[in-house]
């Protein structure tokens, strides 16, 4: 996957997005942040010891002590917690540590004992340990995935420049991230079949992803799954690496080919072939120094950022956000903090704290800003080509709109020109609105651009509750034809005689009578109300324009092109398949006026 990088410039003292809380006072040198589910959070310290925060104040006793098993020093202690899901049955968790003089990490899981507060120091069970070459770059978190897999990040090892090549070495954990299955068998984890070198030799199985210097903080997103990973950089450049939900592991995040996007070793001229380029990086111009990742926010208490990914720089307390914007995405500034902010973490509702390695605080983040609306873009839903035509259907992708997963459908005709208290206007006239949406964290709202809507540009907006977005202007064609397609790109074709859909498995047949849906056909004669349905019966909404289709480059006999019986905003296009259309895989496309659609595959018989 690529995507396009917009870095917006990032202005000193005028980011104040957000604000940090003071929650608590006197951690010493917090590691880590980790909530259980039970409303209670842990403040993990780098000497060994993890606090519990209950009911708004610090226990005193400590939840676990190993101070005799590790020691804090430098990049050395204690790292990192993890609660396996079901932990509120299960009683124990995950720890990652360094043994006194930092030469073994170890993953070890303890108990709870009959005090739900209190864990017992004497119950280790080590799950794995790592030797390691220097005392830096010892990664030090664990996380379990959606998968119910433990991950495990470990840096390259540590000293500088990674001089043992561990980031691209197929035998070492060392600049790996590694996924096992530590709950199906508390005596010996067990490597998940589907990791992606489970069965390539000579790569260790435990291994799911490489390239990695130091990823010291990472995190999955509790709503889509996608795994952002925060790999601290040499001398140059810090970065954020981005694996989707979909991935099936085995990524090369680069290291040391690369250090973020420049070459590193060799430099230049190092092979970038199959590399996981980061999704954005910072260089250290400013002070910056270390990247500490963070969580995209999904909590509910401040919808301005939701979807916002949130990371730091541990020497400078510089926060930032990212956010998608259609293909690419958008790197802000939020706040110059000014802390050692050294780990995020996040409660079971989704809001985010931060640790202040050097002052000892917790914080909680709060959003300094009104609920933003914004609409990133507006397209063709048939085509994804941005711009509207009078009658169509349109996507716009929006943000702020929609704050919980989830999809609102209209249930009437005439459609609505409002879905939970989202309404839009196209030139100042409401919209008909069909869906507001929450999907894998894009928010978008399908609506149908007025019938009456005229002009070169159609400027749009939406407005929830008091908010009005700012307006997005997009082209106003008179035609922009495009063909709904499945996720796979095959045009939805429905074969009239049995109203069958044309699939691989039932191909598209020559001389036969078939129905395409579309967008983008402007004018009909006898159009409905905007955001109501045409008639089934004479007389019909016909589109004005010209109309043609051409299946492989043969021309078919077009039967009836107008809007689509009860569908609003969607046309149909009935045609007569000809009988000269080759086999196989072939692409279809729409003209309108001699406008021609983006060409949508059909499989013919
Ligand atoms: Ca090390």
């Amino acid at each position: 996957m690529r995507f396009v990088v917009l870095l917006l410039p990032a202005w000193a003292g005028l980011a104040q997005e957000i604000s940090l809380v003071q929650v608590a006072t006197g951690i010493s040198q917090p590691t880590d942040i980790q909530a259980d589910g039970s409303g209670r959070l842990f403040f993990v310290q780098q000497n060994g010891v993890i606090r519990l925060f209950k009911n708004g104040a610090i226990i005193p006793s400590p939840f676990l002590d190993i101070r005799s098993r590790t020691q804090s020093s430098g990049e050395c202690g204690l790292l990192g917690l993890a609660f396996p899901p079901g932990f509120a049955e299960k009683q124990y968790f995950y720890v990652n540590y360094t043994e006194p003089g930092c030469r073994l990490s170890v993953v070890a899981r303890y108990r709870v004992s009959s005090d739900s507060d209190s864990a017992d120091p004497a119950s280790e069970e080590r799950i794995l340990t790592q030797s390691q070459p220097f005392a830096n770059h010892n990664g030090g978190q664990l996380a379990f995935g959606p998968d119910g897999y433990l991950y495990i990040g470990f840096g390259d090892g540590g000293s500088g420049g990674d001089p043992q090549n561990n980031g691209q070495g197929k035998r070492t954990w060392l600049g790996k991230m590694l996924r096992i299955d530590t709950e199906s068998d508390l005596n010996r984890y067990r490597v998940p079949d589907t990791n992606p070198f489970v069965r390539d030799d000579p790569w260790l199985p435990e291994i799911w992803s490489y390239g990695l210097r130091n990823p010291w903080r990472y995190s999955f997103d509790r709503e889509t799954g996608d795994l952002w990973i925060g790999d601290v950089g040499q001398n140059r450049a810090e970065e954020v690496s981005f694996q989707p939900a979909s991935s099936r592991g085995g990524e090369n995040y680069g290291w040391r080919l690369m250090e973020g996007l420049q070459c590193y070793s060799p430099s230049p001229n190092c092979d970038q072939t199959g590399l996981t380029l980061p999704l954005i990086e910072y260089t250290r111009q400013r002070g910056d120094v270390s990247v500490t990742g963070g969580f995209v926010y999904r909590g509910s208490r401040f919808p301005a950022l939701r979807g916002t990914y949130l990371y730091a720089d541990y020497a400078t307390g510089r926060m930032w956000g990212i956010t998608w914007t259609g293909g690419g995405v958008q790197n802000r500034l939020l706040l110059e903090s000014r802390r050692n902010i050294s780990t995020f973490g996040q409660d079971e509702n989704g809001e985010l704290y931060v640790g202040d390695h050097g002052g000892g605080g917790i914080y909680r983040i709060e959003s300094t800003n009104t609920p933003r609306l914004s609409i990133s873009s507006l397209v063709n839903p048939a085509s994804r080509e941005p711009g509207a035509v009078a009658g169509s259907l349109a996507t716009i992708f929006v943000t702020g709109a929609k704050d919980s997963p989830g999809v609102v459908q209209a249930t009437q005709l005439p459609l609505p020109t409002t879905l939970d208290g989202v309404s839009a206007t196209v030139n100042g006239r409401t919209a008909p609105l069909q869906v507001l949406a929450n999907v894998d964290g894009a928010e978008y709202i399908n609506l149908q651009i007025p019938f009456e809507t005229t002009g070169p540009a159609a400027s749009v907006s939406v407005r929830r509750g008091t908010v009005t977005s700012p307006e997005v202007t997009v082209q106003l064609f008179p035609v922009q034809p495009g063909i709904f397609a499945n996720a796979n790109g095959e045009a939805i074709l429905v074969r009239v005689r049995d109203i069958s859909l044309v699939s691989a498995a039932l191909p598209l047949k020559r001389d036969e009578l078939y129905c395409l849906y579309a967008t983008g056909l402007g004018a009909v004669d006898h159009p409905p109300v905007s955001g109501d349905v045409a008639s089934w019966i004479e007389p019909l909404a016909r589109a004005r324009a010209n109309i043609s289709i051409a299946i492989g480059g043969v021309p078919c006999e077009v039967q009836y092109a107008g809007l689509a019986p009860g569908l609003a905003g969607i046309y149909q296009v009935t045609i007569r398949t000809a009988a000269g259309i080759g086999a196989g895989p072939k692409d279809l496309v729409l003209s309108a006026n001699g406008a021609q659609s983006r060409p949508v595959r059909v499989i013919v018989e």
